[in-house]
């Protein structure tokens, strides 16, 4: 039976379990990278396992996200994951070098290894051919211990590929078309493997670009095999060297496939407020906008700039529309200027911002009141860009370009003025702004800014809990309803204060009344409904709730990130057995489970709501080895032993 891609490198990282789809499995960790707003966190994290060093084959520390810098909490940061990186053996990647999962596809990716990232993008080095998953900073920190990682084996989706894309189609609407089919829920243990003659046609830049969004569905990862093309990315980066053929086999299985002709496929748009929210652009050409953002993680590449720029060469920018880029790294930034690109956006009317997250995730370029706002990024949850009355586009660098010159959004399809783009023979290489750690950094002193916290301490589970539904939420949660970013996230590395801001677009009262309950020695329930916890690892959504007192989250569904960082801080992850029981209980119900242990064991609980008099049952959403990190608070008390 032939096997494909996924399962290659899976059976050679398999430390236990077997490679059954729904079957636990915990693999090797070959790479590990974090960003600086889960990083400070995870390195804290690491730092009190005592190791004198990470232990992995390559750790990289990325700063990107929090670069704004006002007031000193940021700078601390930085120098905080600065000289841990030193002392650590981590290498640190400066602000201004660039995006992390853009750096990491040009310098670190290599094919067939595996990398977990405490960023939900993490799987964007798919378009290397590495198995590459988001997680938790806990779990990251666990990883450059050399702990295996535990994952449910995924089952394999075979996305074939066939057909190849018309002149102003992009890879960003391959993916858009397959958010069209999969949704941005129910996804969860999946991995999404690409094949089909037209896999040949993708360049590493675009792969990455599909992988990248294959985030918005919630799949554990997803894969591209490694190629012509991928050595052909690797030479051109001095990499070469770090090539290995990986290919599915003929008769490959996958346990579904899902086809998709490129010569068929027309620009595409993800609507407000969800990424998976697809309509074609002609359906909505037209639409006045007022901002234009090109850049983040998903379409920052050399190959997507070099397109812009190709589009606007000679133009200029609609005056009524404000039109920025962000290129993802600083190669991206040097490939610009030297090829006259950084010349054209210019003279086009763009403003050139910072290689790095920046607008996408609502830490500047706010849209106006009721702004229309078209992004090449990838998520557009309500609130996410600063701005809660504005309404963000997603689509591609294309449709980007051709929209800011009519200040509306415009189709791209056949009205480029170029067939294909040539990617260089050669990129731009300069490491200056990575820094390699010593040989031993033990002596390196590490700097702890006022900002600088401490990781959290959590409780050993109790044998009853009791106390109110404290908030009861609809579908699809973010993470970032849960845990706002934007102008926030500067608190990241203080847990007291962050959790000022929990729910704050919901229920700004929310922090507020959990303590009050807290001081009371009452514990707090969260209810939610479908997908709850979807979008970003960010393990603040269940650092900040279990700061609050919150004990149980009891919801219709739980995505796959959230669930892990609610048990590895203690916080019981709980299904309705009965969907409809979510229709019952009200926000302010008081709610008991008595029997935790024995129900823990079982993983059937049962919640009395004393305000309705009713009982209802609920399931626990955990394997066994998450069962004992809940019974003792969290993942760290366990490893500890504590
Ligand atoms: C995001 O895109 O939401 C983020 C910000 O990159 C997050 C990580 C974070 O919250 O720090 C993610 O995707 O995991
Ligand atoms: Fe940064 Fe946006 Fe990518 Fe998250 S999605 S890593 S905020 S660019």
């Amino acid at each position: 039976m032939g096997e494909n891609v996924t399962y290659k490198i899976l059976k050679g990282h398999l430390v236990s379990g077997s490679l059954v789809a729904g079957e636990p499995i915990s693999i090797k960790i070959d790479q590990t990278l974090t960003q600086d707003a889960t990083g400070t966190m995870a390195y804290l994290q690491f730092e009190s396992l005592e190791l004198d060093k990470v232990k992995n084959e390559l750790a990289v520390s990325y700063v990107d996200h929090n670069t704004v810098q006002v007031g000193f909490e940021n700078f601390d940061d930085h120098e905080y994951l600065r000289t841990v990186a030193a002392n650590k053996g981590v290498v640190y990647s400066k602000a201004g070098n660039g995006i992390c999962h853009q750096v990491q596809l040009e310098r670190f990716a290599i094919p067939g290894k595996t990398l977990l990232g405490s960023d939900s993008h993490t799987p964007t080095q798919g378009g290397l051919c590495e198995i590459a998953i988001g997680a938790g900073g806990l779990d990251v920190a666990l990883a450059m211990a050399a702990i295996p990682f535990s994952l449910i084996c995924p089952k394999v989706i075979g996305i074939k590929l066939t057909g190849s894309l018309r002149p102003g189609v992009s890879a960003k609407d391959i993916i858009l078309k397959v958010l069209e089919k999969f949704g941005v829920k129910g996804n969860v243990n999946t991995a999404f493997e690409y094949f089909g003659p037209a896999v040949k046609t993708l360049s590493v830049p675009e792969r990455a670009t599909i992988c990248n969004m294959g985030a918005e569905c919630g799949v554990t990862f997803s894969i591209f095999p490694s190629d012509e093309r991928t050595k052909e990315f690797l030479d051109a980066h001095g990499r070469g060297t770090s090539f290995k053929e990986i290919r599915a086999d003929e008769d490959a299985i996958y346990d579904d496939v899902y086809e998709i002709d490129l010569s068929v496929l027309e620009p595409l748009v993800a609507l407000p407020h969800s990424p998976g929210n697809i309509s074609s652009v002609k359906a909505i050409e037209g639409m006045k906008v007022n901002q234009i953002l090109i850049g983040s993680c998903t379409n920052s590449s050399y190959m997507d700039l070099k397109k812009v720029a190709s589009i606007l060469k000679g133009k200029t920018v609609h005056p009524e529309v404000s039109f920025a880029i962000a290129p993802g790294s600083r190669e991206v930034l040097e490939m610009i200027c030297q090829d006259g690109s950084l010349d054209i956006f210019i003279k086009a009317g763009a403003r050139i911002l910072e290689s790095a997250c920046g607008f996408c995730i609502g830490n500047h370029q706010s849209p106006g009141t009721n702004g229309v706002s078209l992004r090449t990024s990838n998520r557009n949850f309500e609130g996410r860009s600063g701005t809660k009355s504005a309404k963000v586009y997603l689509v591609s660098p294309e449709t980007a370009a051709v929209s800011a010159i009519y200040g509306e959004l415009r189709s791209p399809l056949n009205n480029v003025p170029y067939s294909s783009i040539e990617l260089p023979k050669k990129y731009y290489v300069d490491d200056s702004m990575i820094i390699f750690p010593p040989e031993d950094g033990r002596n390196v002193e590490i700097l702890r800014g006022p900002n600088i916290g401490e990781p959290p301490k959590t409780e050993a589970l109790k044998e009853t809990l009791k106390g109110k539904a404290l908030i009861k939420v609809q579908d699809k949660i973010t993470t970032d309803h849960i845990m706002p970013a934007g102008a926030r996230l500067k608190y990241r590395s203080n847990i007291a204060k962050y959790s000022e801001f929990v729910f704050e677009s919901i229920d700004p009262t929310f922090s507020e009344r959990a303590l009050d309950e807290k001081a009371q020695g009452r514990d707090n329930f969260i209810i939610a409904g479908a997908s709850y916890g979807q979008g970003s690892s960010r393990e603040h959504a269940a650092i900040c709730p279990a700061y609050l007192g919150v004990k149980a989250v009891i919801a219709k569904s739980i995505e796959r990130i959230h669930q892990a960082n609610l048990c590895n801080f203690g916080i019981l992850p709980l299904l309705f057995e009965r969907e409809e029981d979510y229709d019952e209980i009200q926000e302010g119900d008081d709610l008991e489970i008595s029997n935790v242990h024995s129900s823990l064991e079982k993983g059937i609980f049962i919640l009395k709501d004393l305000s309705l008099n009713k009982s209802f049952a609920l399931k626990l959403f955990a394997s066994s080895s998450q069962k004992e990190m809940l019974e003792k608070g969290g993942r760290l008390n366990q490893i500890k032993g504590l």
